[in-house]
């Protein structure tokens, strides 16, 4: 059995913290090692670059900037703890990779998507996620949930100050990406409860691992 690179995207407020430790289990309950990690983030550089990157301070950042730091902490990702783990056959588990980089800079920014593919490739050669695992909601819903969610949590990152516009361009561009890649895509329907939530990502995962482990 080899190493499977698993993602998680979604716009705000589609559940994809709650969502994480949910999906970890399931893989888990096959017998699967399992390395869970995020971006931006994964290691201390980079969670240093993210903590640059949320910081609502930094609201000069330019468009650039912010597109070469998602990828200066991704190539340190991928050299220090994705591809050890692949290549030790462990399972990595992924919060957001590449594909928000094409929703949030692509899609939400306008940077050009060429520019980003270029990127992609320096960095990444050939790696790309085995599965992807899309929470879809409605931009209405999901910012509703964040504020919610804030009212107990407090500030807003630089990427939750956004208006709806720039979400609804984030969530065309994922929806547009499932149906550019529908082997790598699996889309979730994240509006419904968590209880149903769960029994959509629990039919996905085990019928890839069924098709992905031997036993
Ligand atoms: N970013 C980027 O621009 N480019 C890149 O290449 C990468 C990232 C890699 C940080 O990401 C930012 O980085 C992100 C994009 C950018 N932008 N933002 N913001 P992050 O993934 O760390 O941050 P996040 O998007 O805020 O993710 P999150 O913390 O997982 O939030 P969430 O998806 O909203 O999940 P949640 O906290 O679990 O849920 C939100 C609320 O809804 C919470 O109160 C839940 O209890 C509730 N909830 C969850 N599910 C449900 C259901 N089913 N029903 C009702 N209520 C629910």
């Amino acid at each position: 059995m080899s190493g499977k690179f698993i993602t998680l995207e979604g716009g705000e407020g589609a559940g994809k913290s709650t969502a994480l430790a949910f999906i970890a289990q399931e893989i888990r309950n096959h017998g699967i090692e399992l390395i869970l990690t995020r971006e931006p983030g994964g290691t201390p550089l980079g969670e240093k670059l993210r903590e640059l990157l949320l910081d609502y301070k930094n609201d000069l950042m330019c468009d650039d900037t912010e597109l070469l730091l998602m990828f200066a902490a991704r190539a340190q990702h991928l050299a220090q703890v994705i591809e050890p783990a692949l290549q030790s056959d462990q399972w990595v588990l992924c919060d957001r990779f590449t594909d928000a980089t094409y929703a949030y800079q692509g899609g939400g920014r306008g940077i050009d998507l060429q520019r980003i593919a270029q990127l992609e490739q320096w960095v990444q050669g050939d790696r790309r996620p085995d599965l992807t695992l899309l929470l879809d909601v409605p931009v209405e819903i999901g910012l509703h949930r964040i504020t919610t969610r804030q009212e107990t949590q407090g500030q807003r990152d630089r990427f939750e100050r956004e208006r709806s516009s720039f979400f609804d361009k984030v969530r065309q561009t994922y929806l547009g990406r499932a149906r550019q890649y529908p082997q790598q895509y699996r889309i979730i329907d994240a509006s419904q409860s968590l209880d149903a939530v769960q029994q959509q990502l629990q039919q996905v995962l085990s019928a890839y691992i069924n098709q992905n482990t031997f036993t």
